[in-house]
């Protein structure tokens, strides 16, 4: 076990090139007791993947995003939403985007959503972003994915350094503003597994002429100012993005509550028939990971 608050130290300090689990140990902290009585508080230790191959690159896995239920509907498992219904008087839904709760295991995060102490502790540069089949043991990550990509840009230094400060900057908040003109940022990605091409496949053939793939985006708004947290993989170049964003508010307007869930309206034509507006049924059953370097 190592003194490490990221992969990136993993790998730096102890020499770790093993691709594997890891224990990380967030920073430590002064506690002060009174003016002249500090002690160091030690920090919480807890265990997640590590991707020591990608880009050269030492990346920490923080979190996933995975949907238990489409047809739940912003009910219990919409972690990354609201799991109290679509309320318009809840706008952020859990919030869970920007403060410190964490939740599931790394062994489980294709079998349910998962964020850990690294989310908000690390301060790092650069994201990747992998898509894994559901329910794919750790063992199997690396062949599974069915799409990878990174950011090589250094733009978490613009956002703060993670993603609970970028979320701060820019709430997923129902009603903060309208569609594209108040949109968060847009990433270009390098390509791990997949391209431009394959990645409109990922979402609906209709939605296909509203996206540009190659980009990772953040906060983007639909047409009834609902928010959603990441667009993986595309920049939308439209309002309907409920249809390939993940995550948000907690409150959409559009055929309420037909939209309000961890992959909002990915079955809005129906149950991974990729059509129309629909997700393939690959995309609907696979969970999104976000690692930081
Ligand atoms: C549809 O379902 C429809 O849905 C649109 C929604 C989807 O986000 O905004 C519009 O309501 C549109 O008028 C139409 O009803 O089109 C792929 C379908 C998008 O047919
Ligand atoms: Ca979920
Ligand atoms: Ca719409």
């Amino acid at each position: 076990q190592f003194n490490a608050r990221s992969c990136k130290e993993v790998k730096d300090k102890y020499g770790q090139t093993e691709n594997g689990l890891y224990y990380l140990t967030t920073a430590t902290g002064v506690v002060y007791k009174t003016f002249c009585d500090m002690t160091t508080a030690t920090g919480v230790v807890y265990k997640t993947f590590c991707d020591m191959t990608t880009a050269g690159g030492s990346w920490t896995l923080v979190a996933s995003v995975h949907e238990d239920n489409i047809f739940g509907m912003c009910t219990v498992g919409d972690r990354w939403t609201s799991q109290q219904g679509n309320n318009a008087n809840w706008p952020q839904g859990e919030g869970n985007r920007a403060n410190r709760k964490t939740f599931g295991t790394v062994k489980a995060a294709t079998d349910d959503d998962f964020k850990n102490p690294g989310y908000y502790d690390i301060e790092a540069e650069d994201m990747s972003v992998w898509h894994l089949p559901n329910n794919t043991p750790v063992n199997h990550w690396n062949l599974a994915a069915i799409m990878r990509y990174h950011t090589d840009r250094r733009f978490l230094h613009l956002y703060g350094g993670n993603l609970y400060q970028l979320f701060h900057s820019y709430p997923v908040e129902y009603n903060v503003g309208a569609h594209l003109s108040d949109n968060g940022p847009s990433i270009p990605i390098v390509y791990d597994l997949g391209d431009k091409e394959s990645t409109k496949n990922v979402y609906g053939r209709y939605s296909g002429g509203e996206i540009e793939g190659g980009f990772i985006s953040f906060r983007d708004i639909n047409h009834e100012r609902a928010a959603t947290a990441i667009c993986s993989g595309v920049k939308p170049k439209s309002g309907n993005v409920e249809h390939y964003c993940i995550g948000g508010c907690g409150f959409f307007p559009e055929a309420n509550p037909l939209q309000c869930g961890d992959f909002t309206g990915f079955a809005w034509n129906g149950y991974g028939t990729h059509i129309g507006c629909s997700a393939s049924k690959q995309t609907l059953e696979s969970a999104v990971f976000l690692f930081y370097c």
